[in-house]
């Protein structure tokens, strides 16, 4: 075989290699986001509470890869970069309340095909700026053709308020190209503490709110449940008696 024909394997194998590298992490991504979505549905239908409100997904770009490799001064290998870059597949939830987050991340761990390898609980330890999130990475299994792939997922679980605090910081800190003056790190700062503030004040009414629903929640043995186009109705026996009369004597 000729040199050049050789190199032109190579390059085939190489190019391989890297799409399979990467679709990897896309098909963790998929599989995640279905779990996640059957969580979602289930919890939607059974227990009539959505704590996931949004949900969003991405494959770190191959800059951003190629960044985090000259940042953490990595060796250009595939096992290398699989092993030290273990947000490849990034997800991340929002729900409404605090304790949505820990309810989701348990439903996650519990679950046998997921292994979390880490948890960074930065609502119980906020970062110095005033970041708040939970951290999981885990390990799920890819079912490919010809060989089975551990892959890394990391899932960031928050609220809307503190996704609401990153997403401006995130565009400050590189709107100041890292150096944000410290005028305005002190407000953000300020402002983290408001809105984790405001996230229990809101826990606190959602619960209120829930006792009373209890409370008023109309006895089960005087009322049938009758569900259309997913909405509830409460309907009272002695209704249901008296329209069951109405059928038989119009027959
Ligand atoms: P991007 O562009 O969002 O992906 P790692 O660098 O991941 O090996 P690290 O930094 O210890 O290790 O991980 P950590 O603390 O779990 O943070 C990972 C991700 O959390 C970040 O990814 C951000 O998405 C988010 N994050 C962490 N700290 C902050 C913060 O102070 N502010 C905001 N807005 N987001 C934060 P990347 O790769 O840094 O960026």
């Amino acid at each position: 075989m000729s040199l050049q024909t050789n190199e032109t394997e190579n390059m085939k194998e190489l190019k391989t290699e890297l799409i399979r590298f990467m679709m990897a992490y896309k098909f963790a991504l998929d599989e995640v986001n279905t779990k996640i979505d059957i969580l979602k549905q289930e919890f939607k239908f059974i227990h009539e509470y959505n704590p996931i409100e949004h949900v969003s997904s991405r494959v770190k770009s191959p800059e951003s890869i190629l960044k985090k490799i000259r940042q953490k001064e990595l060796m250009l290998s595939l096992p290398i970069i699989r092993e030290n870059i273990r947000d490849i597949a990034g997800i991340r939830i929002t729900c409404s309340f605090i304790s949505d987050i820990y309810k989701i991340s348990e439903m996650l761990e519990k679950q046998k095909d997921i292994k979390v390898v880490q948890c960074k609980d930065y609502i119980k330890t906020p970062k110095s700026n005033g970041y708040r999130s939970l951290h999981l990475i885990i390990e799920i299994p890819i079912f490919m053709s010809d060989r089975v792939e551990n892959v890394y997922v990391e899932i960031q679980i928050r609220t809307i308020a503190m996704d609401f605090w990153a997403s401006l910081e995130h565009k400050i800190y590189y709107k100041y190209n890292n150096e944000i003056p410290q005028k305005m790190k002190t407000e953000l700062k300020e402002a983290a503490n408001s809105a984790a503030e405001l996230d229990i004040k809101m826990e606190k009414i959602h619960q209120e709110m829930n006792l009373l629903k209890e409370m008023s929640e109309p006895d089960d043995d005087n009322f049938q449940e009758l569900f259309i186009d997913n909405i509830k109705f409460n309907l009272p026996n002695n209704f249901l008696n008296l329209s069951k009369g109405l059928i038989n004597n119009s027959k």
